[in-house]
């Protein structure tokens, strides 16, 4: 009797059943009719009294190792069914694949393109790495201006009579627009601008840029205000007013820092705008004829405006980020913020 239950046992631990079928024909092998666990209790009837205290509790654990064991495989088996089932189910639904989101400044880039060529702007982009040429010297800047400074600049080789660096403007893009495009020129330049800066809150080496240029005859400051009030009320909505300010720019004069109406506390005064009522959005100015002349444009015949505006401070003021940083740290759950802010 002992051999034949470590015979039932050793044959239980070697079972294996995949299917439903599998698991009928070991319910039968062992405990049907003739099974071999059926077996032993009908030798245990034939024990005498002696024999049947020996074994009567062992063969009813056999018995209930073997109902356990294959319960289990009826379990397995039932649960590899029904993904069987759904993998060959050709109606189902396909799984969803997670959407990506845009991100917030490129999404305040495309607004910005988006009017500007509504206004019948050009669009245009150039090189990230440029020459001093087309980054400072054709826009007036003097030889010995800071921004020209190892400090302020990224040189990709410097010593050189006209080096290569990381573009700290996108007017350069401008600059070559004045020198091959035909008069009348619009054209507006979205990009990625590189200046050597300590990263904070309020500032980063690596931001991006919208800049416009209008060159005809006869354009004037108030065609430079007029464009850009237009620009403000579409960007941030009809009942915005705009203001601007005295500036200094190398490459335009005169120039002026340009703010827009706090459209959220409609000038009552809220930490966003810092209880003036006004939010810097933009610089602008008059093209300098120095600039005009530099691309072999005749500065008596044409004038024009120029403004430049940095992305990532109108994306802050929009949806009120408080910090830079968290456009270039790819956290998801800043990035999912978005989702929702434009159809992609
Ligand atoms: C700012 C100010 C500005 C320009 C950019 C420009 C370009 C050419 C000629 C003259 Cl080719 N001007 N660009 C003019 C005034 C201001 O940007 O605060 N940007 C973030």
């Amino acid at each position: 009797m002992k051999e034949e239950i470590q015979k039932v046992l050793a044959d239980l631990s070697e079972l294996r059943c995949q299917t439903r079928k599998d698991v009928e024909e070991a319910r039968i092998r062992f405990l049907g009719k003739k099974g071999e666990v059926t077996k032993l209790f009908d030798e245990f009837r034939t024990m005498d009294k002696e024999m049947k205290k020996e074994f009567g509790k062992t063969l009813n654990d056999l018995k209930q190792t073997v109902q356990n064991r294959i319960e289990e495989f009826k379990n397995q088996a039932a649960s590899e069914d029904s993904t069987q089932a759904a993998a060959q189910d050709l109606t189902m639904p396909g799984d969803a694949i997670a959407l990506g989101s845009r991100h917030p400044v490129s999404i305040v880039r495309q607004e910005i393109v988006d009017i500007f060529r509504k206004f019948g702007y050009d669009v245009a982009e150039g090189p990230e790495i440029e020459d001093d040429y087309h980054v400072f010297e054709a826009l007036n800047f003097p030889p010995n201006h800071p921004a020209r400074d190892m400090q302020d600049t990224f040189f990709v080789s410097a010593g050189h009579p006209n080096p290569l660096l990381l573009r700290t403007h996108t007017s350069s893009v401008q600059v070559r627009a004045m020198e091959t495009m035909k008069l009348p020129i619009r054209v507006i330049c979205p990009g990625r601008v590189f200046r050597n800066e300590a990263i904070s809150a309020r500032a980063h080496c690596i931001f991006h840029q919208v800049e416009g240029l209008y060159i005809d005859e006869n354009v004037t400051f108030a065609d430079l205000k007029q464009a850009i009030l237009l620009f403000a009320r579409e960007m941030f909505g009809p009942d915005t007013e705009i203001r601007m300010r005295p500036s200094f720019f190398p490459f335009t004069e005169p120039s002026a820092e340009v703010d827009v109406s706090c459209n959220i506390c409609h000038g009552k005064g809220c930490n966003i705008c810092k209880g003036t009522g006004w939010l810097e959005i933009l610089g602008c100015g008059m093209v300098d004829p120095n600039v005009l002349e530099a691309s072999g444009i005749d500065s008596k015949k044409y004038s024009g405006f120029a403004f430049g505006m940095g992305l990532e401070r109108i994306a802050m003021l929009k949806w009120r980020v408080n910090d830079l940083r968290h456009y270039f740290e790819n956290d998801m759950r800043f990035l999912r913020e978005f989702s929702s802010a434009v159809e992609v």
